[in-house]
């Protein structure tokens, strides 16, 4: 019970027993708070924040015990069974590395690089050889990991403090750039009505937005839409950003997520580097290897000069020093062996169109079933229209709210479903739900 006793402090800083004494007497004997020192005031501002918009969706689905509660709220890959999915290309690399008998030396500051130049050369594509004397990468914690270091460097040397993010886009880069201090802007994005690419919207907004902004795309399945500019729309796209001066930002949590082929979703990678538009990318291998918790994801840059580039770099290491010192080795090492490995690089490829096509067909039968079973009067071509592993729904916050009430199904507040929670076992109870809580 006196376990704090040790660490109370006096007001001269000495450490007695006595105090303890008196601070519980203070809060009418209360104990709670005797390990903090006497009269400290510093946290009694502090307010109680929200629940995280996607992980306390988690929180609050794990203390359900209704037997067939769904998780439909973060977006994170479950087989058939509902089961979070490790991949077996990645339980044959975590084997290799085991016998290797690798050491747990510290890596540099920029990681390893040789899952770096891996990494960036699968995102840049036919474009990477003829950038790569130019390009500073360093490891990161994952894809907000990288959007981190983004925001970080911006705020330290982007003259625009003005990033412009889609809208709607994840939930989370807002909070990512708010807090480095930049001014969050929105250009339209999303069409509710037409459930497809405001592109007139998009580029009027781009041309409108202060030469030399940043501007956040994400480079394939858009998250939370499923919606991603065509090939033409992206040239659209091209030629606003070059015209205005504007500093791209993409990031890429799900590269084969969009297309089921890692090669199909570069194009807008391709595009941007190959036209030399200053750009960051942020890479995250936490979807498309199943790597979430071993936050494995590279953040490069494309700079103008080699010259830059070691400029560049040494104030990378200099942030990442000051951040975390350097990252962590063994997700890492997983995701260098994969890539390094041509037979299981095939395998993975493999792995991934599996989840990719596993996810279609989800949203074939939750449609089938609310279209031709259940005879629902809304149209639902938007589930299998939209990509990657979202469907942005259209249901309405109430609506969302009375799934979890009364049917234990959660997702985000916005009406976005993760579609990786849908399997052949829980799709019907689903449709049953979402069409009786859109037919009144
Ligand atoms: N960018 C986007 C667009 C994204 O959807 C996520 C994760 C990330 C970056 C970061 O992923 P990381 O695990 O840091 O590599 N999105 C899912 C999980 C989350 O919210 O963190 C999600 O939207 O459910």
């Amino acid at each position: 019970m006196f376990s704090g006793a040790s660490l109370v402090k006096t007001s001269t800083g000495r450490v007695t027993n006595k105090a303890v004494f008196q601070y519980a007497f203070m809060n009418g004997g209360k104990t709670a708070g005797l390990n903090l020192q006497r009269g400290f005031q510093g946290w009694a501002n502090v307010p109680m924040g929200p629940p995280d918009p996607i992980f306390g969706i988690s929180e609050t689905f794990k203390k359900d015990s209704f037997p067939k509660k769904i998780n439909l709220g973060v977006g994170a890959y479950r087989d058939d069974t509902g089961k979070p999915y490790v991949l077996p290309s990645v339980r044959t690399a975590e084997a290799e590395i085991l016998k290797q008998d690798l050491d747990k030396e510290y890596l540099p500051m920029t990681g390893d690089n040789s899952f770096c130049e891996e990494a960036t050369r699968m995102a840049y594509g036919d474009v990477y050889d003829s950038i790569s004397n130019r390009l500073v990468a360093a490891q990161s914690v994952s894809g907000t990991g990288a959007l981190l270091l983004s925001s970080r460097f911006f705020s330290k040397f982007y003259p625009s403090k003005d990033i412009y993010i889609s809208n709607p886009t994840w939930g989370n880069h807002k909070n990512v750039f708010s807090n480095a201090g930049l001014n969050i802007k929105e250009y339209r994005y999303y069409n509710p009505i037409t459930k497809g690419l405001d592109i007139e919207g998009m580029l009027s907004d781009l041309s409108q937005a202060p030469n030399s902004s940043i501007v956040l795309l994400h480079a394939c399945a858009h998250n939370p839409t499923g919606v991603d500019p065509t090939h033409a729309q992206w040239n659209d796209i091209l030629r606003v950003v070059r015209d205005k001066g504007h500093f791209v930002l993409l990031d890429m949590a799900y590269q084969g997520f969009a297309s089921g082929d890692f090669a199909r979703d570069t194009y807008a990678t391709q595009l941007f580097a190959s036209n030399n538009v200053p750009m960051f990318l942020c890479q995250s291998f936490a979807k498309n290897m199943g790597l979430y918790g071993e936050r494995v994801g590279c953040f490069s840059s494309l700079t103008a000069s080699p010259e830059e580039a070691a400029r560049f770099e040494s104030q990378l290491k200099i942030l990442v020093r000051a951040s975390y010192s350097n990252p962590p080795v063994h997700g890492a090492r997983i995701a260098r062996f994969i890539l390094k490995n041509n037979d299981l690089r095939a395998q993975w490829a493999g792995e991934v169109k599996g989840m990719a096509s596993r996810i279609i067909s989800m949203r074939q039968a939750l449609r089938s079933i609310l279209e031709n079973d259940l005879k629902s009067k809304h149209g639902w071509k938007h589930i299998t229209d939209q990509i990657g592993m979202f469907c942005y729904t259209g249901l309405t916050p109430e609506q969302v709210a009375t799934l979890s009430r009364d049917y234990h199904i959660y997702l985000t507040k916005n009406g976005r479903i993760s579609i990786a929670g849908i399997n052949t076992s829980n799709v019907r109870y689903l449709a049953e739900a979402i069409h009786t809580v859109t037919s009144n």
